[in-house]
């Protein structure tokens, strides 16, 4: 292969980055770019937050602000996430942006246009009350194929199979928790039942697959590919490029996998296509197991159905890490969020211990008192302990100047010998995606490095001493180099101690270490951790999230007699448009009984006006009538706001308009 493309699972916009996105998707990717780049290999590695889908939109409500400022929000607290913690990318984008809209609607016209995107009327899930249909995660209810009744709309966490919300069992509406009702709708399907031979015979070839891929995919396929809705009724998203489709937007999963497209794109408008379309390019799919039907299925097929583009090489997929014992559940902030522990630890402990603990061949458990132990026992003392040692005696009896050595014994070069074969062994296990196992061959030969000092005893002082701090000099420096795919940043530290660095990965083992030079003061690498921290962390999970929406203090106390003068009455919106020359007000027409009012409203920026004709709103109907902007409003309608935006107040149930509030 003359070069590799590396995606990593485009993380939702939609909350902070937590350990397991981390275990499962971004680390061992990073480990794995990091590690061909040494090699010097034509590699990038591209990814991008997911900005679409109806998790923004529930999102958005939840913290009384619009779609895209979640987006913005969090495309740049993730992305300053992996910053933080060495995980660097080629082009880290977004599905927001103009480029993706483009490319996106180009490749659904391209399959449209082939006949690989079909029309067809179905009945969907809609809610009376909230007056919209229910698109995957605006519904949940009971799995079909394996009885979870957390299941999603578009897929069931349990069992991984992509679901459609009409086959969900006891389905209830996520806004209201309504029962839903079936209502006709036009919608736009992807054929997959149209490549079901081209993939089988694709997925045939596969046979060197994680079990957790294959397994998934087989099952689809013995249970034949279906056409699958790929259009939704909501407006946050990429339009449908069909005139007839206007109103609805792209499912959120079949734009965002063209987001990697979209994203290298931008990364470099001609090279792009050195990656995509060629063949001689290996492309590898990084992401966790709940993400397989995607990656595996849906999107080759995708790619075969445009004909252009080349196919997944390798999806290494992960398992999921759990915490504690439980499964990390944002929603109960039963997750360690990365933001959160940077404030009181390393980036590489962490680094460390989501490798040597990585959910590669099943599901793992994070606890932070394995944390501790990891960090302490092994990172400190084995790793640490041997740096320390070697450059502190260094700092300490020979006045900062590594020795040259003298003859080699035996012991000498069975050390030296140690570096390649652990080299060749960590390079077996990063090209096998086995990231865990490459990590435990560099902690054994720090572990050898360990028992070599001690076996020489170089605090003697004798003619062995030069000798043996020398070779330990030379495993330190071979050390940060096979350290940094793993622990850039104590890789970075170690090289900056010595004041040079082994000259390249393939040098491993080779590199002759420069003797008489000076070497900077040993820093202490890992901080020891105690008991009080871990339970000061643990103490945090599950407790419910700070609002983030700051308080707004109180009014002053008024009589009931004042309350009582308030004429509060549900109306609903005939007709709304926009008011000449204002940014924030909507001219309303409002039914209140047999009385029709016009009402202006500050709500433009957290409203479409059409998104308001029909709705059922709580207003003050005996407010003083008062001029703005040239009209007359007479009344208000009452909205609950926060910093950002403004939500109009509506009956939990339905009732007639000018019904009054008490
Ligand atoms: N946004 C990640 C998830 O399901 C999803 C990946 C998209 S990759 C194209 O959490
Ligand atoms: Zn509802």
């Amino acid at each position: 292969m003359k070069r590799i493309l590396v995606t990593s699972a485009l993380p939702y916009a939609n909350g902070p980055l937590h350990i397991g996105h981390v275990a499962g998707v971004y680390l061992p990717a990073d480990i794995y770019v990091r590690y061909q780049k040494l090699r010097n290999r034509d590699i990038i590695h591209i990814c991008g937050t997911d900005e679409h889908g109806v998790l923004i939109t529930i999102k958005a409500k939840q913290e009384h602000t619009t779609p895209q400022a979640i987006v913005d929000k969090y495309h740049a607290d993730i992305k300053s996430s992996f910053d933080n913690l060495g995980i660097k990318f080629d082009n880290f984008s977004r599905t927001s942006k103009p480029i993706h809209e483009k490319n996106a609607q180009e490749f659904f016209l391209d399959l449209y246009n082939k006949g690989f995107i079909t029309p067809k009327t179905e009945e969907q899930l809609y809610c009376d009350n909230c007056k919209q249909f229910l698109p995957e995660r605006f519904v949940e209810g009971t799995c079909p194929f394996c009885g979870n009744d957390k299941a999603r709309g578009d897929q069931c966490e349990a069992c991984g199979r992509w679901l459609e919300p009409t086959m969900l069992k006891e389905p209830k509406c996520q806004i209201c928790h309504n029962t839903p009702t079936l209502k006709e709708t036009n919608h736009w399907f992807l054929r997959l039942d149209l490549l079901q031979e081209k993939f089988k015979t694709w997925i045939s070839s596969k046979t060197d697959w994680r079990e957790n891929v294959l397994a998934l995919s087989n099952n689809w396929l013995k249970e034949g590919l279906e056409p699958r809705a790929i259009t939704r009724d909501i407006n946050w998203g990429v339009p449908v490029p069909l005139p007839e489709a206007r109103g609805k937007v792209i499912y959120v999963w079949f734009e965002a996998l063209l987001g990697y497209i979209s994203a290298t794109k931008e990364w470099d408008e001609k090279r792009w296509a050195d990656y995509w379309l060629s063949e001689d390019t290996q492309l590898v799919h990084f992401l966790a197991k709940d993400n397989i039907v995607f990656h595996a299925i849906v999107f080759p097929c995708m790619l075969m159905a445009h004909g252009d583009f080349i196919l997944p090489s390798e999806i290494p997929a992960n398992e999921f890490m759990n915490l504690e014992g439980k499964k990390i559940s944002t929603s109960r902030n039963w997750a360690v969020w990365i933001p959160e522990y940077l404030k009181s630890f390393d980036p590489d402990p962490l680094r460390y211990v989501l490798t040597i603990n990585a959910p590669e061949k099943g599901d793992v458990d994070f606890s932070w008192d394995d944390f501790m132990t990891k960090n302490n026992n092994e990172l400190s003392d084995i790793l640490g302990n041997l740096i320390n040692r070697t450059l502190g005696f260094i700092n300490k009896y020979l006045n900062n100047k590594i020795p040259a050595p003298k003859d080699y014994t035996l012991e000498d070069t069975e050390l030296l010998s140690q570096i390649v074969i652990t080299k060749e062994n960590v390079e077996k296990y990063i090209e096998g995606f086995e990231f865990k196992l490459a990590l435990k061959e560099v902690m054994a030969l720090a572990k050898e490095g360990n028992k070599y000092f001690d076996y020489q005893h170089p605090w003697e002082h004798n003619e062995r001493t030069s000798t043996v701090i020398y070779i330990s000099t030379v495993l330190v420096c071979n050390l940060a180099a096979l350290l940094s795919p793993f622990l850039p940043f104590t890789s970075d530290a170690i090289n900056n101690m010595l004041g040079f660095k082994v000259d390249s990965w393939d040098n491993i083992g080779n590199f002759a270490v420069p003797s008489d030079i000076d070497i900077k003061e040993v820093k202490i690498l890992f901080k020891k951790l105690d008991k009080a921290q871990m339970e000061k962390e643990k103490s945090k999970l599950g407790k419910a999230l700070e609002p983030e929406t700051p308080a707004v203090p109180e009014k002053p106390t008024i009589s009931y007699d004042d309350f009582k003068k308030l004429d509060i009455r549900v109306g609903e919106i005939k007709e709304a448009v926009p008011v000449a020359k204002s940014e924030k007000l909507l001219k309303l027409k409002v039914l209140v009984g047999d009385k029709e009012k016009q009402i202006l409203a500050g709500i433009a920026k957290s409203y479409s006006p059409e998104s308001l004709v029909g709705k059922k709103v709580i207003i003050l109907a005996n407010l003083e009538p008062r001029k703005m902007m040239g009209e007359i409003s007479e009344g208000m309608v009452l909205a609950a706001s926060d910093a950002n935006n403004i939500v109009v107040l509506t009956p939990e149930k339905d009732v007639p308009h000018g019904s009054p509030i008490s």
